[in-house]
């Protein structure tokens, strides 16, 4: 049936994806991305995120050495917003909502991607990561701590400096109610979601990436992006400070080889969205969370060719060409860039 029009079903969020595996041969005419690569310096002095330069505000960023991270100077949310709720006939409803926003760095060097650092490097930036999400999950009305980074132009990054950002906020957002649910429900069941799933990837094998002893990377079954993937920790954890530091370690280093992979599926450095989802810090104790990392890169069959979500996907349901099978057997042949 795989061969044919089918849809699966997103075991984490309860979405479904359509997948068509024979349109992949349809022609194209439409809109094409610009994959003409700027050699970056690695230091730009017009570059507010390089060090020892001037930001919003007045602000300057610090002549850093590490990782280096500040409260976003154009924060989407802000720790001082009066509480409130609307309710107009349970129609016109709205709820105030308070944040933090912070950008992290991930070093100096304007011209290193996060897969291009020294593992140690990537190490660092998650150390800091799982000190962000102690921190800001540890105030007492903030219940979500969201790592992300949109990397390339074609994902909306505003700046090529190698850089995240970190969305703390006080209610769960959509995917993480969603996510909750769908782990709590098999909590509840006496096992791990994501446990139980990675035990049955593993022994099917086609959608697997690469593998160590702590990490899986694999195109998920219900995968939506044409080459989405999820990264998961073997061994059940809810949070990056859960991990020691052999398991952070590897972690880096899936990270570092899957986005080397990545560049070098179509030559050009891989435009993402990327994030991790950890534990809630609302204060229960959600032992059936298991963290893990979603990658969203909307190339599609070349560096020019993009997946749009529009039309079906926007009004009826995600949809797909390429199988996610195909997609992994395309990344475990990649070679690291
Ligand atoms: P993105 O490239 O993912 O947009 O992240 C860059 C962030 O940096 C963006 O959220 C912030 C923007 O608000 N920013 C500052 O905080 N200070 C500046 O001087 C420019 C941009
Ligand atoms: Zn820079």
């Amino acid at each position: 049936m795989f061969d044919t029009t089918h849809r699966r079903l997103n075991r984490l969020t309860g979405e479904w994806v359509l997948v068509s595996p024979h349109r992949t041969a349809r022609p194209w005419q439409g809109q094409v991305e610009d994959a003409r690569v700027p050699e970056l310096p690695a230091y730009d002095p017009e570059c507010y995120l390089c060090p020892g330069n001037e930001r919003a505000g007045g602000h300057r960023t610090p002549a850093y050495d590490g990782t280096f991270v500040f409260d976003n100077d154009f924060a989407a949310l802000t720790p001082g917003v009066a509480q409130a709720v609307s309710d107009r006939g349970g129609l016109l409803v709205a709820e105030s909502e308070r944040g933090v926003c912070r950008v992290v760095c991930y070093s100096p060097r304007h011209d290193l991607p996060l897969g291009q650092l020294p593992v140690e490097r990537i190490r660092a930036v998650m150390d800091t990561w799982a000190d962000q999400y102690t921190e800001l999950g540890g105030l007492d009305w903030v219940s979500w701590v969201q790592v992300f980074e949109n990397r390339g132009a074609a994902m909306g990054a505003s700046n090529p400096h190698p850089h995240g950002q970190i969305w703390a906020e006080e209610r769960l957002p959509t995917e993480a109610v969603r996510e909750l649910a769908a782990q709590e429900s098999a909590a509840a069941a006496g096992s791990c979601l994501l446990c139980d799933y990675l035990a049955v990837e593993e022994a099917d094998g086609a959608r697997i990436v690469l593998q160590d002893e702590h990490v899986t990377v694999l195109v998920p079954f219900w995968a939506v992006w044409p080459f989405e993937t999820l990264v998961l920790p073997r061994g059940h954890c809810g949070a990056l400070p859960d991990l020691d530091g052999a398991r952070r370690d590897a972690l880096a280093d899936a990270l570092r080889r899957l986005s080397r992979r990545y560049d070098s599926l179509f030559g050009v450095p891989f435009p993402y969205t990327m994030g991790l989802h950890q534990r809630p810090t609302d204060g229960g104790a959600h032992p059936g969370w298991h963290l893990h990392g979603h990658f969203y890169p909307p190339l599609l069959r070349s560096a020019t060719v993009r997946k749009f979500m529009v039309g079906y996907e926007l009004l009826a349901q995600p949809q797909r060409d390429i199988t996610p099978e195909s997609a992994a057997e395309r990344l475990r042949a990649a070679v690291e860039r």
